[in-house]
């Protein structure tokens, strides 16, 4: 058996399993909406969003997200700022999620990005994506790969801004 075999195996035998579903909670943390940026041919960056509402009493805060590696090489939390018609971008530690607040993020503004995808993510698809909460914990979400380029984020090339220091 290939590798490349083995890794599709081992990502088929992952969402077959019924713990991971649409809507999945951690602690007092409710995830919703994980889906992931429609991705051009030849590129090897894209953008990730989901929805997270906290319950509980206490506040809490994402910092960080990673994937199996024949997904990406890895994950970065992203903020974007919109200065003289220019969409600017940069990494941030961890995004909040105030108690009884939620964390939104979505196409033009905070997102989650994947960095250094090998292979090209189809539309429908579902990848996992690993959440890291300072409070719940790790999280293992199901997202869905969107079927067209989302809309509100103009100019927004991931594979232009990102993943060159
Ligand atoms: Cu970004």
């Amino acid at each position: 058996m290939t590798l490349p075999r083995l890794s599709a195996l081992i990502v088929t035998v992952f969402l077959a399993n019924p713990a991971v579903c649409a809507e999945t909670k951690a602690g007092s943390l409710e995830i919703e909406g994980a889906r992931v940026g429609f991705m051009r041919p030849g590129q090897t960056n894209a953008a990730a969003f989901i929805e997270v509402e906290n319950r509980g009493p206490q506040a809490d805060r994402l910092t960080g997200i990673s994937f199996p590696k024949e997904v990406a090489q890895r994950g970065e939390l992203h903020t974007m700022k919109h200065e003289n018609g220019v969409m600017s971008m940069r990494e941030v530690q961890a995004f909040d999620i105030p108690s009884g607040g939620k964390l939104v993020l979505r196409p033009g503004s905070d997102h989650l990005m994947l960095i250094g995808v090998p292979k090209t993510l189809q539309p429908g698809q579902k990848i996992p994506m690993t959440l890291r909460f300072e409070r719940a914990g790790e999280v293992t979400v199901s997202a869905t790969v969107m079927d067209r380029p989302s809309h509100g984020s103009p100019g927004h090339d991931h594979n232009k801004d990102h993943g060159k220091r």
